[in-house]
């Protein structure tokens, strides 16, 4: 049975619809909704006046979970699960915990434990904080030497596990390089969770990766061999972004994440048949999470997927709004039913084609003793 829970969320219907897809992921049930226009006041997030109507709330649902849908500091946390006496998850926690249901290879497991790792670190300086201050000296029934030692605890597994990532890093270097010693392209699928990147991977490559309308669906990458053409490349599916996924998550999946940055071509995609709102917001938080990763934006091809939902004039209007029109790196296609999936195809083998060209040019172009350093 999946355990039950208050949703505290924005009222915005397309916030409310991500947040019920992520309790969904995550595996609670939401008895009520709550909808507020502001969720980030100073003592508990949400105005007081609300939170004595909770309390109401509380006692009559006995919900297993509250779960509120705004990063939330430690204070504010620990003031609503005092006052509520019911277990608060914030945005970020949820993320966490749908990741940690998710995850299955052994780099994902990592990853997610190095993110809890960082979220509990962040929690316990807080209270060690508070401890210091005296404003909070029976924090877990310990004292302030335990606390230290707990904070102290938290960094030494912080630490392994990074040193475990950063040899996971290095294996990806190498595979890397060796890759690039073959001759073999690159092309990755990024995007917002739920746009479609495993079902167009799926179709560009005869796989069947798990593909579902739950979010977060894939989180470690598959790699496959296609040939276009003449042209063997290697194509990547990878971890879906959201918004407001907190930095040191993306710095967990850096590993990842960093496929993207020496891949060949990004292909972003979009869900297009998102409305225009919703469709912006996801495609700046995909734009602004490829800015933090160090992609070039010159390598990205952005994919209007969905063809099939949605009209064509409705995808040139969406495209125009999202100011890609003018630098035509766009193309719309479906993923479902394969719609303008052989002109991708021609799209990446056309760019792919030309790049060794431009590589060599820049190689010639160095003096030689770089060119040596480098071998
Ligand atoms: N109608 C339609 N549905 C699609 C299309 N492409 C994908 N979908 C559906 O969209 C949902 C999400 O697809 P996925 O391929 O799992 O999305 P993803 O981007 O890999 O998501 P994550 O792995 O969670 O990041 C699934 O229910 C797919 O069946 C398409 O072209 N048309
Ligand atoms: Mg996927």
């Amino acid at each position: 049975m999946r355990d039950s829970a208050i949703l505290i969320t924005y009222d915005k219907e397309d916030v409310v619809k991500e947040a019920l897809a992520l309790c969904d992921a995550a595996g609670y049930e939401p008895k009520k909704i709550i909808q507020q226009k502001f969720l980030n006041r100073a003592k508990f997030g949400l105005g007081e006046g609300k939170v004595d109507e909770l309390k109401e709330l509380v006692s009559s649902l006995r919900p297993d979970v509250i779960i509120y849908d705004e990063i939330l500091r430690p204070s504010q946390n620990y003031n609503l699960a005092s006052t509520l006496k019911t277990k608060i998850l914030d945005r970020e926690m949820l993320i966490l915990e749908i990741f940690e249901r998710r995850a299955r290879s052994s780099e994902s497991m990592l990853q997610v434990k190095l993110a809890q790792l960082r979220y509990e670190m962040s929690r316990a300086k807080e209270r060690v904080r508070l401890a210091k201050m005296g404003e909070q000296p029976g924090f877990m029934g310990i004292g302030k030497f335990e606390v230290d030692v707990y904070h102290n605890d938290i960094r030494n597994r912080m630490n392994s596990t990074k040193a475990k990532l950063v040899k996971a890093s290095k294996q990806r270097e190498l595979h890397r390089q060796a890759r690039k010693r073959i001759g073999f392209k690159t092309v990755s699928l990024a995007g917002y969770t739920s746009a479609g990147k495993t079902t167009l991977f799926n179709m560009l490559t005869g796989e069947q990766k798990e593909e579902s309308p739950n979010l977060f669906t894939t989180l470690s990458t598959t790699t496959r061999k296609i040939v276009l053409q003449n042209l063997e490349i290697l194509i990547s599916d990878t971890v879906g972004f959201i918004s407001k996924l907190p930095a040191y998550m993306i710095e967990a999946f850096k590993s990842t994440l960093e496929e993207l940055v020496y891949t060949d071509i990004v292909i972003v995609v979009i869900d297009a048949s998102d409305p225009f709102p919703e469709l912006k917001k996801k495609f700046r938080s995909c734009v602004s999470t490829l800015d933090e990763i160090g992609v070039n934006h010159d390598r990205i091809v952005f994919v209007l997927n969905k063809s099939d939902l949605v009209s064509e004039e409705e995808i040139v209007e969406k495209v125009h709004l999202l100011g890609l029109k003018e630098n035509k790196k766009w193309l719309s296609v479906s993923a479902a039913t394969g719609h303008n999936i052989s002109a991708l195809k021609d799209r990446v083998h056309h760019i792919l084609e030309d790049q060794p060209i431009l590589e060599e040019k820049k190689q010639a172009a160095k003096p030689e003793i770089e060119i040596n350093y480098e071998d």
